[in-house]
């Protein structure tokens, strides 16, 4: 995750493998879109900066975060998809509504990765405030969109080298 330490936004560029043989689903979360379309910006230019093709990309948008993972299985279930990146962002608020959402899709992401064994990649904002989300999606601590799309490509490199 980015940090004032540690942007992985923009470094081991040069380590990520080629993605021109490689199909993506992404789904993305309505909640919060000012802040969600950036994450799909960010991760929909990585995958091409990495030359994956636009036709082997499909994006589908589910109405919260709570949806990323069913919305995640449904495109591998009917997409030939090597990995699905799942981005949404969950504000804290005075109540515990965000501790029961970021759970349920935190747990149901890493469900989807070992039952499907593909990648499912956890691209989801948990800040405490539109500030923090802003500062990981306009370049200050990177775009974890980017990141998100780079972990993708690394790990369907990873699995088709098996
Ligand atoms: C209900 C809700 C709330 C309060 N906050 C967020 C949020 O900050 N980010 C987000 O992605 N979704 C939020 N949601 C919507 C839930 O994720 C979900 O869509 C609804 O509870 C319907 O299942």
């Amino acid at each position: 995750m980015s940090s004032a330490i540690h942007n992985l936004s923009h470094v081991h560029d040069g380590e990520i493998p080629s993605a021109k043989e490689m199909h993506f689903g992404i789904v993305v979360s309505e909640w919060n879109t000012e802040i969600t379309s950036k994450l799909l910006t960010g991760a929909y230019n990585t995958l091409l900066k990495h030359e994956a093709k636009e036709k082997n990309i499909i994006v589908k948008w589910v109405p919260g975060s709570f949806e990323l993972p069913l919305g995640a299985q449904l495109i591998a279930e009917n997409y030939k998809v090597d990995a699905v990146i799942c981005l949404g962002c969950v504000i804290q608020g005075e109540t515990r509504h965000f501790d029961f959402i970021c759970s349920a899709v935190s747990t149901g992401i890493m469900q989807l990765n070992l039952a499907y064994e593909l990648p499912f990649i956890f691209g989801l904002l948990t800040p405490d405030s539109m500030q923090q989300a802003q500062d990981r999606t306009e370049g200050k601590y990177g775009n974890k969109g980017n990141e998100a799309a780079a972990a993708a490509i690394k790990m369907v490199a990873m699995q088709q080298s098996l």
